[in-house]
């Protein structure tokens, strides 16, 4: 579907001082599968390699926060939930989806790979394991009595190796009338939108409702309804349990005939993609170099991991973009994977006042250009890159 070539990590920052030091890089290549069209990486680096401290933090965007909170508010509504019931969260981050649940009462638990940001939800009060979810924490956490009336898993599945075991492991600790609720980018919406910067090493898999469908199958549990979200430039909400709901069966089949009428399931819906990659790519660049030819200077907002895909992939480096800016503290100071870009705090952007901000978290386009009155009242613009180029 597509081949990126080898490239650095997409989260791995680096220190100022570790820039001569050799950057691991590792194939970056997408194949869709002719039997069951799931589609996936070719390479899979090891999960402790890339998670077991990490920089992403859920709470750092506002639209993030309150997608997280309206989800939490509509369960507990929806199930009634209070001190008697537990929420389990994998790959609870810094806490925001289950914070609105500890402070009503309900009980909580997360589960984190990453011992730093483990530790963030602990000091918020949350109860939180430091582990890697899969078949075996899930047996062993049953085992210890654990029983969830709700599992949540927003934007962790697409980053497991066995997602199989990890479907599993959730049928294991999920009550008998309880509900799993994932989310996961929905790959009809990277495909039609060129969203191709999605595609990182930490994202093994794009899924189709058609491909999670055979994957709740396989791991014991029926997918009971779906939601698309627009969230992170699309996404599905997939609800699983271990019995049907005509209800949401109704929104299930109607998605599955749309993904069939568009034949998503097979690997013609991929064909002309990396061409409509290569051709978006050769786009920025001439814009970019227009603009650096013309004196014009051009920084870029949001150290996302998606950033460096984008940047690596099209070969975009300092001598078209100065620097980056970003809300997360954790990547500040830092440099971005491969292209070494300085990271400043969102303030430096009004302050040095560049010509023009490539956005490289144009899935928060919103908030961002919101926040950045100033920055856009002083002359400043925008360059959103997919899935066509545009200066706003
Ligand atoms: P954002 C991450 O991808 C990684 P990324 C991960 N693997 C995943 O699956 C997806 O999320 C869902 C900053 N920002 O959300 C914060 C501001 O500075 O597009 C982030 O560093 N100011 C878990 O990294 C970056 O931009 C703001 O106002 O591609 C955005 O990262 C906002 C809103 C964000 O995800």
């Amino acid at each position: 579907m597509l081949d990126l070539g080898p490239t650095p990590l997409a989260n791995r920052v680096l220190p100022p001082e570790a820039v001569d030091e050799p950057e691991p890089t590792f194939p970056l290549a997408v194949v869709v599968c002719e039997r069951c069209a799931l589609v996936q990486l070719t390479e899979t680096v090891p999960p402790e390699t890339l998670f077991s401290e990490y920089v992403y933090l859920s709470g750092v965007s506002d639209t993030v926060v309150e997608h997280m909170r309206t989800h939490a508010v509509e369960l507990m509504a929806d199930l009634d939930l209070g001190p008697d019931q537990l929420v389990v969260e994998i790959a609870s981050n810094d806490g925001t989806l289950l914070r609105p649940f500890h402070e009503a009462g309900v009980g909580v638990l997360g589960i984190e790979p990453a011992a730093n940001i483990a530790a963030m939800c602990a000091a918020r009060g949350i109860p939180t394991e430091v582990a890697f979810f899969g078949r075996e924490v899930g047996e062993r956490l049953a085992a210890d009595g654990v029983r969830a009336d709700v599992v949540l898993a927003n934007n962790v599945l697409a980053h497991v190796p066995d997602p199989v075991g990890f479907v599993a492991g959730i049928a294991a600790i999920l009550a008998d009338d309880g509900i799993a609720r994932i989310e996961v980018p929905y790959v009809v919406d990277l495909v039609d939108n060129v969203e191709f910067d999605t595609i990182y090493h930490e994202h093994l898999m794009y899924w189709s409702l058609f491909a999670l469908k055979a994957l709740a199958v396989r791991a014991g549990l029926v997918l009971t309804d779906v939601e698309r979200l627009p969230i992170h430039g699309g996404s599905l909400r997939i609800t699983l349990a271990h019995r049907s709901d005509p209800e949401g069966m109704t929104r299930v089949d109607a998605l599955l005939t749309d993904e069939a009428s568009r034949a998503v399931h097979t690997p013609a819906f991929y064909a002309g993609f990396g061409e409509r990659v290569r051709s978006l790519g050769h786009q920025l660049r001439t814009v970019l170099r227009k603009l650096r030819r013309s004196g014009h200077r051009i920084a870029a907002y949001g150290a996302s991991a998606k950033g460096a895909t984008l940047l690596n992939g099209f070969g975009i480096d300092g001598e078209l973009v100065e620097y980056v800016v970003d809300r997360a503290h954790t990547k500040q100071g830092l440099l971005t994977p491969g292209t070494h870009l300085r990271i400043h705090a969102p303030e430096h952007l009004a302050q040095d006042a560049p010509d023009f901000a490539l956005l490289l978290a144009w899935n928060h386009a919103d908030e961002i250009l919101a926040q950045q009155s100033a920055f856009r009242a002083a002359g400043g613009r925008f360059i959103l890159p997919v899935p066509t180029v545009r200066i706003v």
